[in-house]
């Protein structure tokens, strides 16, 4: 395994993990910084970034660049496609979205992306994502059959189906700033018959919808919203301890 993904392993067999998305889109990068620098003080784990809409080019770049001059957490590119891969990063998520309709979000967009993976020498982590209703935007865009909330043996299904073609990580997303999270119920039969890492996110405002999810079964949890939609950095700052709280308990 790379370091990134070992890093992640090891954090793993103490506990659970909360990973920061920051979309490139929604926040430039002096408070992208200022966020990074916070998250590792509160004792977050990761950052990610990426977006659907608009989070490549320079905009990226700079993005990436000034969380790697704040902070010394691992930053994970989260991409919409091949052009969320930036070479100022550590790891890349080498994710396929396994419920959409467009091969070009199962294997299109992977294979333009690969070649500068390796160029750049960014670590790749192999990923299964699925979509969970409502899926909010990525669930558009991706043109995802989205999986019903009431339906959780399809994201098992799904989630298993990753698994055997060797994905090293599930994620499943109800989409950035869904208005409910994915419903523990179906976390915990996703987890049951899984053996990777399960990631959950979308939706996640608050520490006890966080601990309701870890509860259920979930090892990461990703947050992004909640924290850019903080007034203030101090606001921020409590956000981030708060679901922190709710994730490591
Ligand atoms: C979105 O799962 C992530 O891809 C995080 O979602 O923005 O709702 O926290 P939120």
């Amino acid at each position: 395994l790379g370091k990134v993904e070992s890093y992640i392993h090891e954090k793993l067999e103490k506990g659970k993990l909360h990973f920061v998305l920051l979309d490139p889109d929604d926040i430039g990068p002096e408070m992208a910084g200022k966020i990074a620098e916070m998250s590792e003080e509160v004792g977050v784990d990761a950052i990610m970034i990426g977006g659907s809409t608009g989070a490549e080019g320079d905009v990226l770049d700079s993005v990436v660049r000034a969380i790697k001059e704040s902070s010394s957490l691992p930053v994970i590119l989260f991409p919409g496609s091949h052009g969320g891969i930036n070479k100022y990063a550590d790891a890349i998520f080498f994710m396929s979205l396994l419920n959409s309709r467009n091969p070009f979000f199962i294997t299109g967009a992977q294979a333009l992306g690969a070649f500068q993976v390796k160029r750049y020498r960014i670590e790749p982590i192999p990923m299964a994502y699925l979509i969970i209703e409502p899926g909010e935007t990525v669930g558009w865009v991706g043109d995802a059959k989205p999986i019903p909330r009431h339906k959780p043996k399809i994201a098992a299904a799904y989630a298993l189906a990753g698994q055997y073609l060797g994905m090293r990580l599930v994620y499943l997303e109800a989409g950035s700033g869904a208005p409910e999270p994915v419903p523990p119920e179906m976390i915990a039969v996703v987890k049951k018959v899984i053996d990777v890492p399960l990631i959950v996110g979308g939706g996640i405002r608050s520490g006890e919808q966080a601990k309701t999810a870890v509860k259920a079964g979930a090892d990461i949890i990703v947050t992004g919203t909640a924290i850019e939609k903080a007034n203030s950095l101090e606001e921020a700052k409590e956000k981030l301890e708060e679901l922190n709280r709710g994730i490591k308990g």
